[in-house]
């Protein structure tokens, strides 16, 4: 057996590009939640990959854009402090969306960090090889990649030969987790993100958005099961009437959606209560802010 490696590896991009399905399809596992909104992601999630003698360790970080509230600027320093901190940088690009202001935003500011980055462009079974080329070569332009990736993280295209890069380019070093462990995210954690992933699915324009959750409790019970109290945060009054839905029919559903997916991730029975509480300003809160994992500045 050759000698250890292990070493971190962010994924950074525009909101969108598909960072998260990234991070779940080389894990294996449900990590990350996901759904067809930017700004899914709101902090770093862990990923441990073991790949030969390499523990690959990936970092999903929140897409980059334009804040405009505190949360969405701890997001974006969120994700600029998981690419810092990292031995290798991916940059995703949704190679569909192509080379847009923001991304040759993110591109530029990392050429000129001059860490290691390479190019990775996601989403390729959306379009034809044809225009990979001169999209690579735009982007080549702006920043000198050392390597550049096609892939399709939806359909696992391209993944194995990511894998193997990655598990080359890690330092030589013993593993930081034990290769059977998935993340460091705990459960209490996983349990409000797989809610918000059902808001972020099941309600639309600002709501998700001015949307958190919170887990209140989280109680093994002697059967086996565990018992999860979650507070879902709102800005406004309007919109937590929109999220409970008529005869409390919409928070029913996101309740029913996420109690199931909990179940799996946690391989056992879960109750699930929901409260939901209206609070102007949650997002420009320090403490609503550290319970997402975005605590602190610099
Ligand atoms: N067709 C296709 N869709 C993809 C692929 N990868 C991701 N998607 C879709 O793109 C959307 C965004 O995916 P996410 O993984 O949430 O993207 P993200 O970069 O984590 O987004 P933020 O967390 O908002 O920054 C979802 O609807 C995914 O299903 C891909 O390779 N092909
Ligand atoms: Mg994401």
């Amino acid at each position: 057996m050759s000698a250890p490696r292990c070493g971190y590896a962010a994924i950074i991009g525009a909101p969108n590009a598909g960072k998260s399905t990234l991070l779940n399809r080389l894990t294996g596992a449900k990590l990350s939640i996901v759904s067809p909104k930017a700004q899914t992601t709101r902090m770093r999630v862990l990923g441990i990959v073991p790949r030969g003698p390499a523990q690959i360790l990936l970092i999903d970080t929140p897409g980059v854009f334009a804040p405009r509230r505190t949360l969405d600027r701890a997001m974006v320093r969120a994700a600029w402090a998981g690419a810092q901190d990292a031995d290798l940088t991916l940059l995703l690009v949704d190679a569909r969306a192509g080379a847009t202001p923001p991304v040759r935003e993110i591109a530029t500011r990392l050429g000129a960090a001059g860490r290691p980055c390479w190019l990775v462009l996601n989403k390729i079974d959306l379009l034809g090889a044809a225009q990979l080329l001169p999209l690579t070569a735009t982007l080549n332009a702006l920043v000198s990649f050392a390597a550049t990736f096609m892939v399709s993280a939806a359909t696992g295209d391209g993944l194995d030969a990511l894998l193997d890069a990655l598990a080359d380019a890690m330092p030589a070093g013993p593993h930081l987790y034990p290769d059977d462990e998935l993340t460091d995210l705990p459960d209490r954690l996983l349990a409000a993100e797989i809610v918000r992933e059902q808001i972020f699915l099941q309600t639309h324009e600002e709501v998700p958005y001015a949307t958190t959750v919170e887990t209140e409790s989280f109680t093994e019970r002697a059967d086996g099961s565990v018992r999860i109290e979650a507070t879902v945060y709102v800005s406004r009054p309007g919109h937590k009437a929109i999220l409970i839905g008529e005869g409390g029919k919409r928070i029913k559903q996101i309740g029913a959606q996420a109690r199931a997916q909990l179940g799996g991730l946690l391989e056992r029975r879960v109750h699930l209560f929901l409260n939901v509480k209206a609070r102007a300003g949650w997002d420009e809160e320090a403490g609503r802010l550290r319970a997402l994992g975005l605590g602190g500045e610099g």
